[in-house]
């Protein structure tokens, strides 16, 4: 008697925890899996922009398969051929240059996988390869760099001689934000941009070239155009091994807007940062589940942003998310 009630028991706990196991697979079964591509660990921004994606999946319940292609291109194509291969509902990258991703693109639009962009954009004729871009306008942002340069000079006859860190070679953002500097002082002669070379978005890399830039125009600089805080951060450092004072002898123009370059402003050694948000990830997340409902989205979704100049920055400081 006894041991039938146990048996019974046990029939009925078995069926139980079936049922809850099959439960669960039934809800793994209709999580979407999304395939991320990121560009890599190269700045503070990118780690933002990490966690950001990470965190907002795991809120929206996304599966999310994320790799890091170490500023690579190559790797970037690996991970998303191997996306494809795992037959993932959506793939998403920041793609680290913007040229020579139509063979991969067409694969997953072979495969059936939408693909939506992410931060940097691309260039290929045919847009029909993606279903939607979602970051910044980097040209925006290299207009509001150049705009508030003119704006400081106002009363200057120059000649203002700016040396430039580019980002990464062929990136959208290293592209975009110089083409947005010199469509602005194109008509002002007094600008000459003197210098220009890549330091990788890296704070070694900006170190480095700045490094590089003194030994070869020494005093003759008055502005860093550096494409990102974390190579304006290793310029600072470079000139202060000079013995030239950033903010002060030299005017440094800066992006991202994170906490390390908010700390410089504070400092005095940063004199604006034009600010690029990180934080894409909850954008992405409703941009993958529309898709995958079938909702059709606009090509082009751009973040809102704006510009810090060095006066506002200890009382901006305490708020920044990143
Ligand atoms: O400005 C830089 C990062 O693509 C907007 O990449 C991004 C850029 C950002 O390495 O810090």
């Amino acid at each position: 008697m006894r041991h039938a009630r146990r048996a019974a028991i046990g029939a009925l706990l078995g069926s139980a925890l079936l049922l809850g196991a099959s439960l669960t697979a039934h809800a793994d079964d209709t999580k979407i899996t999304l395939g991320f591509s990121q560009v890599g660990a190269e700045s503070a921004w990118r780690t933002a922009n990490t966690v950001s994606v990470k965190s907002a999946a795991k809120d929206a319940g996304i599966n999310l398969k994320f790799s890091d292609a170490q500023q690579k291109q190559e790797n970037q194509i690996k991970a998303i051929r191997s996306y494809i291969a795992q037959k993932v509902d959506v793939i998403a990258f920041s793609p680290v240059v913007e040229s020579g991703w139509e063979p991969v693109l067409i694969e997953a639009k072979n495969a059936n996988i939408p693909v939506i962009l992410t931060d940097r954009n691309i260039d290929v004729k045919d847009t029909s390869l993606y279903v939607t871009m979602i970051g910044s306008d980097f040209l925006e942002e290299g207009r509001r760099g150049g705009k508030w340069l003119e704006d400081h000079y106002k009363n200057d006859a120059g000649p203002i001689n700016i040396a430039e860190l580019q980002g990464t070679v062929g990136s959208a953002p290293a592209n975009d934000r110089r083409a947005g500097l010199l469509e602005v002082i194109k008509n002002d002669p007094k600008f000459k941009v003197i210098a220009s070379q890549s330091g990788d978005f890296t704070l070694a890399g900006g170190k480095q070239v700045m490094e590089a830039f003194i030994k070869t125009y020494g005093k003759q600089i008055n502005v860093v155009y550096a494409h990102n805080d974390d190579m304006a951060l290793g310029a600072i450092q470079a000139m202060e091994e000079a013995g030239i004072k950033p903010g002060k002898d030299v005017t440094v123009i800066s992006f991202d807007a994170t906490k390390g370059g908010f700390e410089a402003m504070v400092a005095g050694k940063i004199n604006v940062d034009v600010e690029c948000s990180p934080l894409l990830g909850p954008q992405l997340m409703t941009a993958v589940k529309e898709v995958v409902a079938g909702k059709s989205l606009p090509k082009r979704i751009v973040t809102e942003e704006t510009i810090f100049p060095m006066s506002v920055a200890a009382q901006v400081l305490p708020q920044r998310k990143y």
